[in-house]
């Protein structure tokens, strides 16, 4: 086989990319190791930049997110006896939007599909070669597939091949804690997102529908999920996110997923080697506590599509040659926020981390500066800062 750009991985990263190249006139195949079906019903993100929303709109992907996701005009930061609102539309004139990653990928699994777009699902044994002149090798069903191509785009996540085939330098944290992460049959019972810190640990109420509630808590890294009855989960969110606490409650129901997910920053530089390039989490990797991986994801690919277009069409290799640096500056501003995110609001055994967060938190949620900060970097920088 052969084609202008091999991708490896049909995450968002893969997809969205596919389409924006074939907007672009450019063509290209994905391969993928999972199935469709397994790829379209993996719960993670649920958070959509200002930006995010306003790049699938513009490529014709914004219809359902349009009707079905939640506009969200801030988030509440709260901690013992305290809950404040910030809110990102006053701030910065932006807003971010619930709509789960799931639905994401089902929106651009269907866009790929109306285009007649070759997406290669449930390969093994994917191999990246020559990254000069490249190409990629596949198994399906034990079959042996060679895909020849101009330009190789690892979009294959945090556990894929492709980043050890462009040498660079990799940065990275690794934290004690990680999340478990539920999502419960229940109506939200909150209007917007609550982010809580407390002494037990962090708490996270998310959502993904009005009638389903994605809730997360700090756990030590390497908990055992045995460990975590749902009576036992439910004790824990009550405590963590005040219930009662001002006439709040948080309403129970049927937990349906339930799963521990450890946390870790990673950035390996430069995101290119001659004619591989990587995008989303195969190039960096964030903790959730920003909602950044996704968006990440997303704004590499609005990068990278348009270098690809004037490098193959147009012979021209300025873009794709300022790729990795321009890509490089957000992946590392949300970096830094993602970390500053996660340190502010998890729980340590160190009671001077305590004090020092709780001074972060009322800091942030009492002076308009230090919200402005925030909201900024929550609802998301321009593509392209
Ligand atoms: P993905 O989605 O991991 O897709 C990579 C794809 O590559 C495939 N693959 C291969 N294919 C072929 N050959 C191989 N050898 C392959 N190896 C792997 C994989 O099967 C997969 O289909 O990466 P991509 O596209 O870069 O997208 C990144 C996002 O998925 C990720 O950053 C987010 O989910 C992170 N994230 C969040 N991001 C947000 O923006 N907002 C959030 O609220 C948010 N919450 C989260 C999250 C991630 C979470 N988890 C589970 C890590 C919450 C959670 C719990
Ligand atoms: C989610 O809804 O899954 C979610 C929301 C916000 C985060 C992380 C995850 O920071």
């Amino acid at each position: 086989m052969r084609t202008q750009v091999a991708i490896i991985g049909a995450g968002p990263a893969g997809l969205l990319l596919s389409h924006l190249l074939a907007a672009g006139g450019v063509e290209s195949v994905v391969v993928e190791t999972r199935t469709r079906e397994y790829v379209e019903s993996r719960i993670r993100a649920g958070i959509l930049e200002h930006s995010t929303v306003e790049l699938l709109r513009s490529v014709g992907l914004g219809d359902r997110l349009t009707r079905e996701g939640d506009q969200h005009r801030g988030v509440y930061l709260q901690w013992p006896g305290e809950r404040h609102h910030v809110d990102f539309q006053d701030l910065v004139g932006r807003s971010v939007w619930v709509y789960g990653q799931t639905e994401v990928q089902k929106d651009l699994g269907r866009a790929r599909d109306a285009a007649g777009q070759q997406v290669i699902y449930d390969v093994r044994d994917t191999a990246v070669h020559d990254p000069a002149d490249p190409y990629v090798t596949f198994t399906v069903d034990g079959a042996p597939h060679r895909l020849d191509a101009d330009v190789v785009v690892g979009c294959d996540g945090s556990f894929g091949p492709t980043r050890e085939s462009v040498p660079g330098t990799t940065w990275q944290r690794t934290y004690d804690y990680s999340w478990l992460g539920v999502l419960a049959t229940v109506p939200p019972s909150t209007d917007e997102l609550i982010y809580a810190w407390h002494p037990d640990g962090f708490a996270l109420n998310s959502m993904r529908s009005p009638t389903v509630t994605r809730l997360y808590l700090q756990v030590p890294s390497g908990t055992d999920i045995a460990e975590w009855p749902d009576d036992r989960i439910w004790d824990a969110l009550s405590r963590r996110l005040g219930h009662g606490q001002d006439g709040w409650k948080l309403a129970r129901g049927p937990i349906t997923d339930k799963s521990v997910l450890p946390m870790r920053s990673l950035v390996q530089a430069p995101m290119r080697r001659d004619r591989v390039f990587l995008a989303g989490d195969a190039a960096h990797i964030v903790p959730p506590t920003g909602a950044k991986g996704l968006n990440l994801a997303v704004a590499d690919v609005a990068l990278l599509a348009p270098a690809l277009v004037s490098l193959l069409r147009e012979k021209d290799p300025r873009l794709a040659d300022e790729y990795s640096d321009r890509a490089l500056r957000r992946v590392w501003r949300c970096t830094h926020f993602s970390w500053w995110m996660t340190t502010m609001l998890h729980a340590t055994d160190d009671p001077f981390d305590h004090q020092l967060q709780l001074s972060q938190l009322r800091w942030v949620a009492s002076s308009e500066a230090g919200a402005r900060g925030l909201a900024e970097n929550y609802a998301g920088l321009p593509i392209g800062f």
